[in-house]
């Protein structure tokens, strides 16, 4: 086999395919499996004819390779991410690279980036975007850590990554472990974008009662639109698809339960770590950990009530169509740029926080093809934070070209969030976006009250519109302690073991 640098470990769904897609580039690579059986079946099969060799054993894999190497690791995150790197430690020279591509813990990727200082070997964490398909075809890929060893992947990485008009879906994300924590929001906003397309589904279903194909077919219409993405466009696809056995739509009969690997949950919990409000993607969460209680769901369906409708149950006959649907085009759209600036303003305190330096414009550039959240909306995301920064938007929403879309949209995102309420279907996500707008956009909030609440009960102070420095006040007037007779606190012991504890009685706070 011709000469490579190259190599990769883990040949499951993401690491087989991701090889093909290196082999199709002209970059040989060397390959290893744990179970040499998978290694030898990928050879045998889909690897014949192409520059790929293997070995069954970590020293031979090392040997397939020259200096300095490139080793590619797409196993399991977490602890088999170690494994791998203590197995190949013991082989590695000066200079050679080693590439975490899993969806690894962004703080796991810190501890790996920082046990590998003064080794004078290279650690890169580094996001893959796509899937099978997008590993095989082209992903969207996130690479973090030192820049010199991001230098030396970057003619490779740029040629497997997709292709967009302006140039490869690969960038230098950041040093440590800013490629997975970028790659980690990514996954947090796709939870947002897939809850919000799912919402939209079933307002459409309960308020006008459409079959799966016939919102097939308005998904595709607004795929062409400022919603083009892959998931609108997926979503068209997996409503129009008609099970062979049943002839009926397969989505009408796919278990309502969602599942979740961990990405949106990490997400919504740095974002709470860092104080930034996130909500769209909070409510993508729970919603797929309330699907998860299907037995509770069916249980309760049968003794809590919704809204009292007249006529039909559902909302058949109480809208007009067109303009229902109309409106529902532009709730999505205006939910998902409220879920953008929420992710994007998470990034942005990230990067300052972890010292990542971030580039937000090259994010949204990257995010344009390959990945799952690809979408036509990035081109204009992109182009909001190229701009000098004195003019950056500091959220999304104060993006000129976004504050007029959405100041235009509002009043039919309002519609549709009401249309939901009038039926009793479920749009947290939808929800959380247009209280998110609300929230951002409000002069004033009542967090006056909440301050003088907590001052009352906790003297936590608060500060004031017309007066500079912290206050604490004496909201009512609070009665001396009072010295009461000491009260058992327990009955008198029986067998007279237990003396009763004396305890003073006080007026308490909580
Ligand atoms: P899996 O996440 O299913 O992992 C399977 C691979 O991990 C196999 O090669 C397996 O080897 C290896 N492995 C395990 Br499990 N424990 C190991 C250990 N202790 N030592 C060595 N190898 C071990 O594979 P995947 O779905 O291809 O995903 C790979 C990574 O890419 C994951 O982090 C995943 O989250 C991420 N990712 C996946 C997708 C996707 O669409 N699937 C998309 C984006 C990112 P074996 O054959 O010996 O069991």
């Amino acid at each position: 086999m011709a000469e490579t640098n190259y190599g990769l470990v883990g040949l499951a769904v993401m690491g087989a395919n991701l090889t093909l897609n290196f082999a199709h580039h002209g970059i040989p690579m060397a390959v290893y499996n744990r179970t040499s059986s998978v290694t030898e079946k990928f050879l045998a099969g889909e690897a014949q004819g192409k520059p790929i060799t293997g070995a069954d054993n970590v020293r031979d894999f090392i040997g397939l390779m020259q200096r300095p190497r490139r080793i590619i690791i797409l196993v399991k995150a977490g602890p088999a991410v170690d494994a791998v790197i203590n197995e190949l430690r013991p082989f590695l020279e000066e200079g050679d690279v080693i590439i975490d591509g899993g969806n690894s813990f962004f703080q796991d990727t810190i501890r790996r980036d920082r046990e590998f200082q003064g080794t004078g070997l290279y650690f890169v964490g580094m996001g893959v975007s796509g899937g099978e398909e997008g590993a095989r075809y082209g992903p969207s890929l996130m690479p973090g850590g030192p820049r010199e060893a991001y230098d030396l992947l970057e003619p490779a990485l740029s040629k497997v990554a997709a292709q967009v008009a302006d140039g490869p879906c690969v960038t230098y994300i950041g040093p440590h472990g800013a490629g997975h924590y970028v790659k980690t929001v990514h996954n947090g906003i796709e939870y947002g974008d897939i809850q919000l397309i799912a919402e939209t589904y079933n307002i459409m279903k309960h308020a006008l009662g459409l079959s799966a194909p016939e919102m097939s077919e308005i998904f595709a219409r607004w795929n062409e639109g400022r919603l083009n993405s892959f998931l609108v466009e997926i979503a068209s696809t997996v409503l129009g698809f008609i099970d062979a056995d049943t002839d009926k739509p397969l989505v009408d009969l796919i278990l309502d339960e969602a599942e979740q690997k961990g990405t949106g949950r990490w997400t919504s919990q740095n974002a709470i770590e860092l104080g930034v409000p996130i909500p769209t993607i909070d409510a993508a969460v729970w919603s797929r950990g309330i699907s998860a209680l299907k037995e509770e769901r069916v249980h309760a369906s049968s003794i809590l009530q919704g809204p009292r409708l007249d006529g039909s149950a559902n909302g058949s006959g109480r809208y007009d169509r067109e303009h229902l649907i109309n409106a529902l085009e532009s709730a999505l759209y205006a939910a998902k740029v409220s879920s953008y600036a929420q992710g994007f303003a998470l990034l942005r305190i990230a990067s300052d926080t972890y010292g990542f330096e971030l580039n937000l414009s090259e994010l949204a550039r990257i995010w344009k093809g390959g990945c799952i959240i690809r979408a036509e909306l990035l081109n204009t995301i992109q182009q909001a934070f190229e701009q000098d920064p004195s003019d950056r938007p500091m959220n999304l929403l104060l993006a000129p070209h976004f504050a007029q879309e959405i100041n235009n949209l509002q009043s039919d995102w309002r519609y549709v969030t009401g249309v939901a309420r009038e039926l009793g279907v479920p749009t947290p996500a939808m929800n959380a976006s247009l209280d998110y707008y609300d929230s951002y956009r409000a002069e004033r909030l009542p967090a006056n009250l909440v301050q003088g609440l907590r001052d009352l009960f906790g003297a936590h102070t608060y500060r004031r519109v017309d007066k500079e420095g912290y206050f604490h006040t004496q909201w009512e007037a609070r009665p001396e302690p009072e010295l009461v007779e000491a009260v058992p606190t327990v009955p008198p012991a029986v067998t007279g073991e237990d003396d009763p504890v004396e305890q003073t009685t006080e007026t308490s706070r909580t």
